[in-house]
């Protein structure tokens, strides 16, 4: 087993790192920027380095300064976190030339799921169920028009290098087509440097429905039940749970299943998601894999009772899951609320300013994983999360029950944040009754004017 772990992030996910290691008997060491010496994170670790100045290309991502943290400290891993260097081929392959563990895929296989259209292919080989679409990389627009006009519209034009909503096109017409195709390419050749783009049938109201995936290094691959995340805004989730309300126990073994044999297909190892839309006749198709731990692996710990960043350390150490994974049960249910530092009456405007005050909630089944405190200023450099509110409950209604009263608990004084919102969301009557899609954010109705 590891004896020191480097954590490369700061904020919520590194206290759970630091947690983790903690109880696995491994030394911690936190690197922070300048903006955040005063950070928990900072505090907690068993050591800390200061990796450079506030903005995150000097110092969260500076792969350089991090890795010579790593070495003067004599780590023997580095845990990426998410965001940040998490998804960086690079940096594992530096990580690995270097003689020290990356805690995520090597940067091959953060290379094959990055490149969407390929990750497609490979899935499809695998027996994954994949939208209907172009076998690859689309040659041209007339390419990707003839397509279009044989499977029907409306279709969708996705950049191969973007992901998580970035770079796509939706087209109605084929009249469209050209344009559209002559758009994503240039926005895509851009933003990411490569200008490859694949089609797909434009699935209408789908859901968004990920798998939990933990795998070791002996072969075993294992899924930790689904999560819903279709309460989306922008492509930014703000409340997921498990498992969905629609996903039955024939679909949820389906899913697994389906899961599990894409992973297997490209041996996979360590705390892996895999992303599936499901249509509206429940039928769900293979979307992207995320290759590090999730923010929202939260709720997937909560009904399955398993430590999924202790496992993921685990398997890169080398260690073999224990085969009663195979067999997981979901018990009860969970929510988490992302609580950001924004004002959802301004358009979710970030709200960076002191913590004057704090009060978590607390009681049985609620769980507050966060890095603030009273007294903490929040840095205007990173991304705006100041807590994951997570409940427990016996089935789904609880939860719900649990979260609002929960959320009405929670006080944070100075920023504006997204509780009142969360507290209007989880009252109003569709997603009450689970009846929501990814589309949902986009007519909800928040009245700032109601308390
Ligand atoms: C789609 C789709 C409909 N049909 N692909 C958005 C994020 C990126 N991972 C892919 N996305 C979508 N791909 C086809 N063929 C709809 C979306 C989509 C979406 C997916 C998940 C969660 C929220 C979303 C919001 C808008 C669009």
């Amino acid at each position: 087993m590891y004896k020191k772990i480097l954590i490369a992030n700061r904020g919520e996910i590194a206290l759970r790192v630091i947690r983790a290691c903690r109880e696995m008997g491994i030394k911690s060491v936190a690197v922070f920027s300048e903006a955040d010496e005063l950070s928990l994170h900072t505090k907690f670790a068993d050591e800390a380095v200061c990796i450079g100045p506030g903005p995150s290309n000097l110092s969260y991502l500076n792969t350089q300064a991090i890795l010579t943290a790593a070495e003067v400290t004599n780590a023997d891993a580095i845990h990426p976190g998410y965001g940040f260097l998490a998804e960086n081929a690079d940096f594992a392959d530096m990580c690995a030339n270097h003689s020290i563990d990356f805690i995520g895929p090597d940067g091959r296989m953060i290379d094959s799921m990055g490149d969407k259209a390929s990750a497609k292919e490979t899935m499809k080989a695998a027996g994954v169920p994949v939208i209907p679409g172009s076998e690859g990389i689309l040659s041209s627009a007339e390419e990707a028009r003839e397509m279009a006009d044989e499977m029907g519209y409306p279709v969708i034009l996705k950049a191969t290098a973007g992901g998580g909503g970035r770079g796509m096109r939706v087209v109605y017409r084929g009249e469209d087509v050209a344009m559209f195709y002559g758009m994503a390419q240039a926005e895509s050749g851009t933003a990411f440097g490569n200008d490859g783009l694949y089609l797909e049938k434009y699935i209408e109201n789908p859901r968004h429905i990920e798998v939990q995936l933990l795998g070791d290094s002996q072969g075993n691959v294992y899924s930790l039940g689904e999560r819903e995340c279709s309460i989306q805004r922008r492509h930014q989730k703000l409340l997921e749970e498990s498992p969905s309300p629609v996903v039955s126990e024939a679909l949820r073994r389906e899913m697994g299943e389906a899961a599990v044999a894409g992973a297997k297909r490209v041996n996979y190892v360590g705390a892996g998601t895999i992303e599936f839309l499901l249509d509206k006749h429940g039928k769900f198709y293979f979307m992207e894999m995320n290759t590090r731990i999730q923010v929202e692996h939260t709720v997937s710990e909560e009904v399955t009772g398993y430590d999924i960043l202790k496992g993921q350390i685990a398997c890169h150490a080398g260690e073999v899951l224990p085969d009663w994974l195979g067999d997981m049960k979901l018990r009860g249910h969970s929510i988490e609320c992302r609580i950001n530092a924004e004002d959802p009456a301004k358009n979710f405007r970030p709200s960076p300013l002191l913590i004057e005050s704090v009060h978590f909630p607390g009681g049985r089944g609620v769980r507050v994983d966060s890095h603030i405190y009273s007294g903490y200023q929040i840095p205007p450099h990173y991304d705006s999360m100041l807590a994951k509110l997570v409940v427990h409950g016996h089935d789904r209604e609880e939860a719900i029950d649990r979260m609002i009263g929960a959320l009405k608990e929670f006080i944070i004084e100075g920023p504006k944040t997204t509780i009142p919102f969360h507290i209007q969301l989880l009252e109003n009557n569709k997603v009450r009754k689970g009846n929501f899609d990814t589309h949902f954010l986009e007519s909800f109705k928040y009245d700032p004017n109601r308390e």
